[in-house]
């Protein structure tokens, strides 16, 4: 057999259609290729693609079908380790540009997983955005207690407090968190969002919550819209 046939073809991503692209970023995201996915979101913004689309279209959606396959049984943790880290050197790449506002805060805003979760990514995007609307985040990162989503609320002052969970066991502890509040009588202090893919608005509103949000996007939208009712309240 001749040797260069048992070299691997280097695709050369840049010579790709916008279509053929996002389609080998959701090939590069299921294989854990971190280099390849930051190449790729370079390319596409130097098209003029919004960073909003890039990561919604090349990698939220590369991510869905890892979540599929993960589900079924076909990919196992390790490899969706690698996938998670490949949407993160992408997500570094359009962090600064989605909280690009150059405008004062609109509010303040301390996010975390709760206790027993480690899932990240969609708390990660949630940040982002919500930098992006103008609000300052506090991110507590993942496996968040209650002592210490208190500690910051105490320590930040902030408007929102902000709580994700992705899996089916971690999600009441939101509610543990909100009936602490109620207990010390704090709740009335900030208005609260939760999310996380097994959420829906009936169990936001079963735990307290003042909004569930079903993606980043809607997240920044409803804290901004709770700010300002809260600003217009306290006139
Ligand atoms: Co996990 N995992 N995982 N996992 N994992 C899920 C959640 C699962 C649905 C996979 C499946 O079976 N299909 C399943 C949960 C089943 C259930 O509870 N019903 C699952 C499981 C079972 C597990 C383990 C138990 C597996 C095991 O060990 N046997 C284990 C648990 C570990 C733990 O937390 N204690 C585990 C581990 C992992 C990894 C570590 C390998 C990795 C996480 C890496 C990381 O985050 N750094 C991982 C991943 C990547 C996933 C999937 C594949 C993808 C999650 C993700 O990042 N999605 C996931 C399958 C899936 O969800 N399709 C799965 C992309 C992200 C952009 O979406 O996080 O939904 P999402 O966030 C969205 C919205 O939900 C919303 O906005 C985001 C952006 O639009 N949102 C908010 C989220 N938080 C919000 C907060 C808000 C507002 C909106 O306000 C504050």
């Amino acid at each position: 057999m001749a040797e260069d046939q048992n070299i691997e073809e280097e695709i050369d991503l840049a010579s790709l259609s916008d279509d053929d692209l996002t389609a080998q970023m959701h090939d590069d995201l299921y294989d854990g290729l971190a280099d390849e996915i930051a190449e790729g979101t370079n390319i596409l913004l130097g098209r003029d693609w919004a960073p909003s689309r890039v990561l919604n279209d090349a990698l939220v959606e590369g991510m869905r079908v890892v979540g599929i396959d993960f589900r079924d049984g076909i990919l196992f943790v390790p490899e969706v380790l690698l996938a998670a880290n490949a949407m993160k050197a992408g997500m570094a790449i359009l962090r600064p540009l989605l909280a690009e506002t150059g405008a004062l805060p609109i509010g303040k805003v301390v996010i975390g997983t709760v206790k027993g979760d480690i899932h990240d990514i969609g708390k990660n995007l949630v940040g982002m955005m919500l930098e992006g609307a103008g609000f300052e985040v506090i991110d507590l990162g993942i496996n968040t207690d209650v002592e210490e989503f208190l500690g910051a609320l105490d320590e930040h002052k902030p408007d929102i407090l902000g709580m994700s969970a992705l899996l089916t066991t971690t999600m009441p502890y939101m509610k543990v968190v909100i009936d602490t509040l109620l207990s010390k009588s704090l709740r009335e202090e900030y208005s609260v969002i939760v999310g996380g893919a097994p959420l829906n608005e009936e169990f936001g509103e079963a735990i307290g919550a003042d909004a569930y949000c079903r993606d980043a996007a809607v997240a920044a939208e409803t804290a901004s819209r709770l700010v300002a009712e809260r600003r217009a309240a306290a006139v």
